[in-house]
């Protein structure tokens, strides 16, 4: 399992599990494709695993960690829901892919209220039908907040860097929503618990707007997220990410987002990234979570923008060259067979910032 770090650069514990290829839904169903490609499939992390295995990183397996962290950022009834939701699903008759295919409005009068119903459970919690639950979703998830934790902690005990392979993803899941891919919020997990250790910067490079952790952290003033991302006029999550959403009463200003425009190219975006970092340095963080989304490539099949492999390098550097306890956590990122090389190129970067 373990392996001897290369000799070109410094080593970096990364945290990985095989209990991920437990989410393998057979499909998704995204708009307008009847039924789609699937975009988050179990190819993408073994495709990153495999390339961190080659550059001879140290890998660990993680430990189990208590559900308490969890429920620090999601609201139990959602955690039940994910843990027994898809057995009563298929008890009621639920075909083996659990999508629904009803959601409420906050619109309707009261605001709605789920019946009884599995469907009705299931358009309560989940908010798009991008997010397929099959048997196995449950525990891939909650394996990957193991590994989120297990990289937190090595963090927190004076590594320098650590990563965390983490799937599915998570930035997208609030208090008690799910979507986007994603069913558990690994990295504001991460997040809440390294606050033991002092101010947290959650920095947010997915293409898409890490809308979960930006609900989760929106009147919090010892967490500051900082998201780059494809506008919300063009790029899902479509409903959040606007510039002037900067949080709210105590948390006003710890909150920030940079939208950027189609096909954003590597100077633009890295022009971004320095205002970005700016506001992360100026917070002063003890440690700072990175949501590592590889979508941003030109390479993406859903993502709007056309970052390149020099351009991840960069990104990666100007990570390092915050010179703070850094903690790396695995987002999207769909064009499998270009992950493994954006990966080892961004935590080259990462590892080396004066290289
Ligand atoms: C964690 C993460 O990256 N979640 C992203 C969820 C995006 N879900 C919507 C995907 C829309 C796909 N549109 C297909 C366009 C094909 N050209
Ligand atoms: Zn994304």
């Amino acid at each position: 399992m373990t392996d001897r770090p290369s000799d070109a650069t410094p080593s970096l514990p990364i945290v990985l599990s095989d209990e991920h290829r437990a989410h393998d839904p057979a499909f998704e169903l995204n708009a307008g494709q009847a039924i789609s490609p699937v975009y988050e499939r179990p190819e993408r992390l073994d495709a990153i695993a495999a390339a961190v295995r080659d550059a001879r990183w140290p890998t660990l397996p993680p430990l189990p960690h208590d559900v308490s962290h969890l429920r620090a950022v999601h609201d139990p009834a959602m955690i039940s829901f994910l843990q027994d939701g898809y057995d009563a699903w298929r008890r009621d008759g639920g075909p083996e892919v659990m999508i629904p295919d009803t959601f409420r409005s906050p619109r309707w009068a009261g605001g709605g209220r789920p019946s009884a119903s599995p469907q009705a459970q299931a358009g309560w919690w989940c908010f798009d039908t991008a997010t397929p639950i099959v048997a196995g979703s449950y525990r891939a998830a909650r394996a990957a907040v193991d590994v989120a934790l297990t990289a937190a902690d090595i963090v927190a005990d004076g590594a320098p860097v650590a990563y965390g392979l983490t799937r599915p993803p998570g930035h997208h899941a609030g208090y008690d929503y799910f979507g986007g891919f994603c069913f558990f919020n690994h990295a504001a997990t991460a997040a809440r618990r390294l606050t033991d250790g002092g101010r947290v910067a959650v920095l947010d490079i997915d293409v898409h707007h890490g809308n979960g952790t930006q609900d989760l952290f929106w009147r919090d003033p010892d967490v500051l997220y900082v998201s780059l991302h494809g506008d919300p006029d063009h790029e899902y999550p479509y409903f959040s990410g606007f510039a002037d959403e900067v949080g709210e009463g105590p948390g006003r200003g710890r909150t920030r987002n940079l939208p950027l425009g189609r096909g954003t190219s590597d100077v633009d975006y890295l022009h971004a990234l320095t205002i970005a970092l700016e506001v992360v340095d100026d917070f002063d963080p003890a440690t700072v979570v990175v949501s590592l989304g590889l979508d941003t490539s030109e390479h993406d099949p859903i993502g709007s923008l056309a970052v390149t492999l020099d351009g991840l390098s960069s990104i990666g550097r100007r990570i390092g060259q915050l010179q703070r306890p850094t903690l790396l956590l695995q987002e999207g990122g769909y064009a499998v067979e270009h992950l493994g090389a954006m990966a080892t190129t961004l935590l080259g970067g990462v590892l080396t910032p004066g290289g």
